[in-house]
């Protein structure tokens, strides 16, 4: 049976703080940081077994190979030889953000029936950049089944980043809905990550119907306060938006075509007068798991930032007091992930699937998530300061533990030789 899967980035043993990512106010700031892989993973784990309890389907993907030798080689380098930018570029636990890892039309929407996968470049980042070769290989294993297609990235220049741009409005999972696709055009002094011309060419490799398919330009505004990506300032799921108030370009013309698509879409608009858009930011409301619970509720699951930020939290509790289709608000911690702006909704790829048909080593319950936890106490580093990044040892440690990972795990494909 048809449900969304949430597939979530296992955090990897290199995760630190470089400074990478130009325009992700978090991860700028706090640049130079000392990170706590360890930690990191297991707030991570938390997540998902909350996730579980709620009575969701849980998924999981892989850490990457870091230090990634292989895009080294590929600049005619070495780990060894390398400036401390391009090592750190090299060494990034970025692929943790799951959002970013693929596009994904489920079947309801798509004219062949399967569910379509297109791999994110991540091509304006350069610590990105060189994702999209593993990402491919793990969601090829992951969704072998012909139930799905999975495509590879969209060539450069055209910025691709995945499901944080793209939102899905229906009635139900398993009913035909509409696709969103926001692309950015500029972003005051930050990047616009996301090209039209890439979201195009994802709808026409997942054989959209056009009529179904609209394309949004997010606000220059919100990229300029530090909106690098749209999940930031919007989120949907089944019929409800839930949206900032400057998420997008053209708000009015926006909200007309959905409702000339969807009319039976709800919009929860949250104005900028009562929380603006650093607010919204600074906090990640949007960056929420909006989810819709077995006894067809909707919940918000926002980051515990969410809570400290006396703007938002009025206006959750106002939510939650009127008669809105989003009851309950569950608040996780996901501080190491979020240091580098990544919230709860970045950390997880939705497919609507049938589970059945998916890879099972893929899939998580309890004591799988136990098996992971010990190998993450075991093997993943205590802490990781800027000056770690060109230890050998350090190196050494970030590549045994993933293998023990993939060894636990059993998805033995996955290892370099
Ligand atoms: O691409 N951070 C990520 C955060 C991605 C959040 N994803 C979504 N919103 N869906 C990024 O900016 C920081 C890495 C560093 O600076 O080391 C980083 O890549």
């Amino acid at each position: 049976m048809i449900c969304e899967i949430n597939f979530d980035g296992i955090i990897g043993p290199s995760h630190n703080y470089a400074g990478l990512s130009h325009g992700n106010l978090a991860a700028t700031r706090n640049a130079g940081a000392t990170a706590y892989p360890r930690r990191a993973a297991l707030e991570g784990i938390a997540k998902m077994r909350a996730n579980l309890a709620l009575g969701l389907t849980q998924g999981i993907l892989l850490p990457h190979d870091r230090p990634n030798r292989r895009w080294l080689a590929t600049l005619s380098t070495t780990y060894e030889n390398a400036d401390p930018v391009l090592q750190a570029q090299a060494m990034s636990a970025s692929a943790m953000w799951a959002a970013n890892a693929a596009t994904v039309s489920p079947a309801p929407d798509t004219q062949d029936g399967r569910c379509h996968l297109t791999v994110a470049n991540l091509v304006t980042m350069p610590h990105r950049s060189h994702e999209a070769t593993e990402t491919l290989r793990q969601l090829r294993l992951a969704f072998a089944d012909p139930a799905f297609a999975v495509h590879d990235a969209i060539p450069a220049p055209f910025g691709d980043e995945g499901a944080a741009n793209h939102m899905r409005l229906c009635e139900r999972h398993d009913q035909p809905g509409i696709e969103l696709f926001v692309y950015g055009v500029s972003g005051g002094g930050f990047p616009a990550r996301q090209r039209l011309e890439a979201s195009a060419a994802a709808a026409r490799a997942h054989a959209l119907n056009p009529a179904h398919t609209l394309f949004i330009e997010q606000a220059p505004e919100a990229i300029a306060a530090g909106a690098f990506h749209n999940d930031v300032v919007a989120v949907a799921n089944e019929r409800v938006l839930f949206t900032h108030e400057r998420a997008f370009a053209d708000r009015d013309s926006t909200y007309a075509a959905i409702r000339a698509r969807a009319p039976w879409a709800e919009i929860v608009e949250v104005p900028v007068d009562a929380v603006s858009l650093a607010d919204a930011i600074v906090s990640y409301l949007f960056n929420a798991q909006l989810v819709t619970l077995p006894d067809a509720t909707m919940a918000l699951i926002v980051p515990q930032e969410a809570r400290e930020n006396a703007a938002v939290w009025r206006w959750l509790q106002a939510m939650l007091a009127g008669n809105g289709p989003i009851r309950r608000v569950e608040v996780v911690d996901v501080r190491q992930s979020m240091a580098n702006g990544g919230g709860p909704a970045c950390l997880r790829l939705r497919v609507v699937a049938d589970p059945a048909r998916v890879d099972p080593r893929f899939l998580v319950d309890e004591a799988r998530l136990d098996r992971i936890a010990e190998v993450i106490e075991r093997h993943w580093p205590d802490a990781i300061a800027p000056a770690d990044i060109a230890n050998p040892e350090l190196l050494a440690r970030v590549g045994a533990a993933r293998t023990a990972l993939l060894k636990t795990l059993e998805i033995v494909e996955l290892i370099y030789n």
